[in-house]
């Protein structure tokens, strides 16, 4: 059913469960300020200041690795932990230390590590030097992968430089509503994507050219898409629109990476059209690559991929006359009725989605490897331990993976579920739990606790093992 070097997996990031903000030297991230900020943008106020505390508590957090059976877990590098203010002038060895023994308690159980290097939480030092919208920041993101290639790299095998660009640019810096909270619609979102792709080339040419001789390992970056269909099948209007939404998502990174080295030209030439009508004057929204940089093309040893939901596609959202990538786009997202949500707003329930849009990373991107970095689903409200429809929605989306593989010969290598543990959701703070384990907020010892969904993950990946003991 799945290949049997399978990888079954579980993901969390560093500002959404560690705790430990300013512990042992640690820098200010984006995600602090943001947090505390006076009259915040996140859900009651709340903050990552102690997380699910893993950062003191890691070995907790080992124990429901190990309780899952999982064969590998991914995790993010908290960047101003180990450089507390972004750049290699100064290390902080306690943060290095703190990393080397999550990596080394995880191979000694027989757990492969996958490490992103950012998830969303840039140090303050870099963000007031213009953060991602400043183009310096691609090279000083290559130094701090160079040091991370350099210190962990021995044992770590897989890597992702950037955990979905577009969730960074777009609700960072277009829609102000994660850190660093700018609204800067039509211009922002464009420039910080194009920086990231610049900052994650730069980094796997280092690994390539430094680090893969010796250290025999793969690096990618995590590409966040829904799956999108045409509202009405076959209406030529909807083909189009649906079209664009891929370019302005999925497109928007894996275009350049994977297929011309450059943006999709739906995306351009739309971008184009959008600041004609505007009477935009001066140089393209959408920057250029230059030729003088590493390439972009093929920097990628393998597609990761974060699928959550899908949407049906009609035109819209084009004449609101602002500068806006909803105006650029001019495409409207619409849910279909029989789909169910779970938890929030945003995430309807498509398993089938899942399938359809590995098939389509298939055609389009001849054939890469995938890894599914991240997948999951959320309740809200009051706790649920037996979370039966979670647990089923898990199931169906698996076998939907398994479908993938085995009819439509997607080469997919892992599944990620997320998250290990109920941790801070970003904007909805606590309100929304995506763990397999639950995190008592309310107690002091943070005990987690499994749901039924972690029980019933934890069946599946003995079933697809062959029996691996837990
Ligand atoms: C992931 O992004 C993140 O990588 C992860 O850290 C996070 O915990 C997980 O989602 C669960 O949220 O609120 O209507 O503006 C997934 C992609 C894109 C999904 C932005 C939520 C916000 C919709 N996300 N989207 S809305």
């Amino acid at each position: 059913m799945f290949p049997c070097d399978f990888a079954w997996g579980a993901g969390t990031a560093a500002y959404q469960i560690e705790g430990g903000w300013q512990a042992d030297g640690k820098g200010p991230s984006i995600w602090d300020t943001f947090c505390h900020e006076k009259g915040g943008r996140v859900f009651g106020e709340q903050d990552g200041d102690v997380g699910c505390n893993s950062y003191e508590l890691w070995e907790q957090d080992l124990e429901c690795i190990q309780w899952l059976g999982l064969t590998h877990y991914r995790l993010s590098l908290s960047w101003a932990r180990l450089l507390p203010d972004g750049t290699t002038r100064h290390v902080n060895q306690k943060g290095v230390q703190y990393y080397n023994k999550v990596i080394d308690d995880l191979l000694a159980c027989n757990v492969s590590p996958m490490v992103t290097l950012y998830h969303f939480d840039l140090p303050q030092a870099l963000q007031d030097q213009g953060g991602w919208k400043s183009s310096d920041i691609a090279a000083i993101f290559d130094s701090y992968a160079k040091f991370c290639f350099h210190t962990f790299g021995d044992r770590v095998k897989l890597w992702i430089t950037i955990n979905e660009p577009y969730v960074c640019a777009k609700l960072g810096h277009e829609d102000g509503i994660h850190a660093p909270g700018l609204k800067e619609p039509g211009v922002a979102a464009y420039v910080v994507g194009h920086n990231m792709l610049r900052a994650h080339a730069m980094a796997w040419h280092s690994y390539n050219s430094f680090y893969r001789t010796k250290q025999d390992g793969a690096v990618s970056l995590a590409i966040n898409s829904d799956w999108f269909e045409p509202s009405t099948a076959g209406c030529t209007e909807d083909i189009s629109a649906t079209e664009r939404c891929f370019a302005f998502t999925l497109g928007w990174f894996a275009w350049p990476v994977f297929v011309t080295g450059d943006y999709p030209e739906v995306m351009r030439s739309a971008i184009d059209a959008q600041s004609e009508k505007l009477g935009f004057r001066g140089s393209s929204r959408l920057p250029c690559f230059s030729k003088d940089e590493p390439a972009i093309l093929g920097t990628a040893d393998f597609f990761a991929l974060n699928y959550y939901t899908s949407r049906m596609v009609k035109p819209g959202g084009g004449s609101c006359g602002k500068m806006s990538m909803k105006s650029d786009r001019d495409a409207e997202e619409v849910l279909d009725p029989s789909w169910p949500l779970c938890g929030v707003s945003w995430l309807a329930v498509v398993p089938h989605g899942l399938r359809k849009l590995l098939k389509y990373i298939k055609d389009t991107f001849s054939n890469p490897a995938v890894y599914i970095t991240e997948n999951g689903f959320s309740q809200v409200g009051p706790l649920q331990i037996e979370d039966a429809q979670r647990s089923e929605y898990y199931k169906e989306t698996i076998s939907e993976v398994a479908k993938a593989t085995q009819e439509d010969g997607v080469n997919v290598r892992g599944y990620f579920a997320w998250s290990l543990l109920d941790n801070f959701e970003w904007a909805d703070g606590f309100s929304v739990r995506f763990g397999l384990f639950h995190v008592d907020f309310g107690d002091v010892k943070l005990s987690r606790t499994v749901y039924q969904s972690g029980r019933e993950y934890a069946k599946t990946i003995i079933k697809y093992k062959g029996g691996r003991s837990r």
